[in-house]
C-alpha cells in the first residue's frame, strides 16, 4: 500500500529530492539510495541532498567508492543547489529521521508540500509538520529495510548495481549491530533480496573499517569504565581530553556488549566546551528517562545530553544521584 501510494507520489512530481539527517550514517545514505532508484524507475529525476563538510568518518568510506561510480554520484548535490532546484512540484522525501531540526537541510522542508517521511525510529514531539506520506515502522530495523521492502513493489525497470544493493544492506547490517538487535523477519527478508541482487558482504565490512585512532580512543574512554550499581558501567574522560560525540557514543554501545553489563554512560569533554553523555541499555533500564532528567533525550535504549558550565566530576556525581533516585525514587519505570 505504502509502496503504491509513494509510486504515484513520484509520478505525479517534477523531481525528487531525498535527505536523511545530519551526519548522515550507513542507514541514512544507503536509505536515500533506495529512493532515487524508485525515482529512477518512475522515470523521475532524483537527488539525494548531502553535505560536503557534514560526511561522519563512519561513511566516508561508502562515500568514497560512491564518488568513484559517476552515474551514482553525480546523483548527489548540495544543500544549496537542492534550494536552487526545489519547486512546489517537487517530492522531498526525508529518510532515517522524523524530526525538522536534523534533516540535512531545514529549509527545504518549507519549500514544497508534498513531503514524505520515512522512518523506523520512534515517534518523538518533533515531528515534520503536515507530511503527505507518513511511513514509520519501530519495530523495523532500519530505514534501508523499509526502503528495501519499498523497492521489491516498484515496476520492473528498477535496476540495482551491486553498489546500491550493498549500501542498502550496509545501513541494514550497521543499525542492527550485523544482525543481532531489533533483527526480525523481514529484516533477513530485505538482506536476502538485497544479496540476491548482488550486495557484496566483503565490500560492508570495507565500509565499516575503521581507523586505529578512533580504535584507540574509544579503547581508553572503555578502559576508564567502572560499575556503579549491578550492570551499569560508567566511564569518564579525562579532564582537557576531547572526544566527538561519535567516538562516546561508540564507546557506550561497546561496554554494553560486556559481559554482565545492561547498561551504560560515557562522559566526556566536547570540542565544543560542554560535558557529554552518551547512554545504552540493553532495555530493562530507560535511558531515555535518566538522559531527560539531564535535559537530554533520546529512546528507551539510546539517549544522549550535553551539559553546560560543568566538570566531568560534577557531570558524573548528578548522572549517579539521578541513576539512584530512578532506582529508589519510587516512580516506577
Ligand atoms: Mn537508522
Amino acid at each position: 500500500m505504502i509502496s503504491h501510494a509513494m509510486k504515484e507520489l513520484v509520478q505525479n512530481s517534477e523531481r525528487v529530492l531525498i535527505m536523511g539527517h545530519k551526519s548522515p550514517d550507513m542507514d541514512a545514505v544507503g536509505a536515500s539510495i533506495g529512493i532515487l532508484k524508485i525515482a529512477q524507475a518512475n522515470q523521475k529525476e532524483g537527488n539525494i541532498v548531502l553535505d560536503p563538510d557534514d560526511i561522519d568518518t563512519g561513511v566516508q568510506r561508502m562515500i568514497e567508492e560512491i564518488e568513484k561510480d559517476d552515474e551514482l554520484w553525480s546523483n548527489f548535490i548540495t544543500p544549496e543547489d537542492a534550494m536552487e532546484l526545489v519547486t512546489n512540484d517537487t517530492l522531498l522525501v526525508v529518510v532515517d529521521t522524523h524530526k525538522p531540526s536534523l534533516v540535512m537541510e531545514e529549509k527545504l522542508l518549507t519549500k514544497t508540500e508534498h513531503v514524505v517521511v520515512i522512518d523506523h525510529h520512534r515517534r518523538a514531539e518533533e515531528f515534520i509538520s503536515d507530511p503527505t506520506l507518513v511511513y514509520m515502522e519501530p519495530y523495523a530495523s532500519s530505514t534501508a529495510e523499509l526502503v528495501t521492502e519499498l523497492l521489491e513493489y516498484q515496476p520492473k525497470k528498477l535496476k540495482l548495481s551491486m553498489l546500491e544493493a550493498t549500501a542498502l544492506l550496509s545501513g541494514i547490517i550497521v543499525d542492527t549491530k550485523a544482525f543481532t538487535l531489533r533483527t526480525g523477519s523481514r529484516t533477513f527478508d530485505a538482506a536476502s533480496y538485497l544479496r540476491s541482487k548482488g550486495a557484496d558482504t566483503v565490500l560492508v565490512q570495507k565500509f565499516m573499517k575503521e581507523d586505529i585512532d578512533v580504535y584507540v580512543q574509544r579503547s581508553r574512554l572503555i578502559e576508564k569504565a567502572d560499575i556503579y550499581r549491578e550492570g551499569i558501567a560508567i566511564s569518564a574522560g579525562e579532564h582537557g581530553e576531547e572526544y566527538g560525540p561519535v567516538i562516546i557514543a561508540q564507546a557506550a554501545d561497546t561496554l554494553l556488549t560486556m559481559t554482565g553489563i545492561v547498561c551504560s554512560f560515557v562522559i566526556s569533554e566536547r570540542k565544543d566546551g560542554r560535558i557529554g553523555i552518551s547512554a545504552r541499555s540493553l532495555g530493562d533500564i530507560n535511558v531515555q528517562v535518566i538522559m531527560e532528567r539531564m535535559n537530554g533525550g533520546g529512546h528507551l535504549t539510546n539517549a544522549a545530553t550535553q551539559l553546560e558550565d560543568t566538570t566531568i566530576e560534577d557531570a558524573r556525581a548528578l548522572l549517579q544521584d539521578i541513576i539512584d533516585e530512578y532506582f529508589e525514587g519510587g516512580d516506577e519505570e
